[in-house]
């Protein structure tokens, strides 16, 4: 089975750990090395996740995650940055939380809902900083019920992290797959 590069992107208020997060699941850095700087407009990282199990094969996925800013003054770049995207990783966290609830909606509506994505095609990360076992939860609208809701810390909880993001993957090819038998 062929597939072409999976465009999935990360988005969501600045400082919520985007890029820490593309950087870890990339391996492209050692994350104790990693300074990050804010991103500006969209950074492309590509990677491929070798052994995706899909109906009892195994099967290797190259993506390209656009780890994009956030911040509405690139607003102007959002229709390009929607354009063949098949996932949509929404990032929260801990640090930003006054306003993630009403960010993670409004981004939620524009690169999710309107390009008519299914719910599988989205997740949320939530990162807690703290650097704790207990999470606090994200208090998300009504919109997001069926949406997947992860917890994520790259220090913490960076094996559950490779695994949730290995399993939205697997969630975006079966919806894919599903819609142009891709
Ligand atoms: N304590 C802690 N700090 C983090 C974590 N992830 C990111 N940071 C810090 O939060 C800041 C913003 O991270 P960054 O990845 O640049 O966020 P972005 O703006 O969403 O891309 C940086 O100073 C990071 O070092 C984490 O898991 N724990
Ligand atoms: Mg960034």
């Amino acid at each position: 089975m062929h597939l072409q590069k999976l465009k999935i992107l990360m988005i969501g208020p600045s400082e919520s750990g985007k890029s820490t997060i593309a950087n870890f699941i990339s391996e492209s850095v050692n994350i104790e090395e990693c300074e990050t700087r804010p991103t500006q407009g969209v950074r492309i990282v590509e990677f491929e996740v070798p052994n995706l199990n899909i109906n009892g094969k195994q099967i290797k996925v190259d993506i390209e995650l656009w780890d994009c800013s956030g911040d509405h003054k690139f607003e102007s770049c959002w229709p390009a940055l929607r354009l063949g995207v098949k996932g949509v990783i929404l990032v929260g966290s801990s640090n930003t939380a006054n306003i993630a609830s009403r960010e993670l909606e409004l981004l939620y509506n524009y690169f999710v809902s309107q390009p008519k994505l299914s719910m599988k095609q989205c997740v949320v990360f939530y990162n807690c900083f703290d650097d704790q076992d207990d999470i606090d939860v994200l208090s998300l609208s009504p919109t997001f019920s069926r949406v997947s809701q992860v917890a994520t810390n790259v220090k913490t909880r960076s094996d559950r992290l490779k695994i949730d993001f290995t399993n939205f993957v697997l969630s975006v090819v079966q919806s894919v797959n599903k819609i142009e038998d891709y």
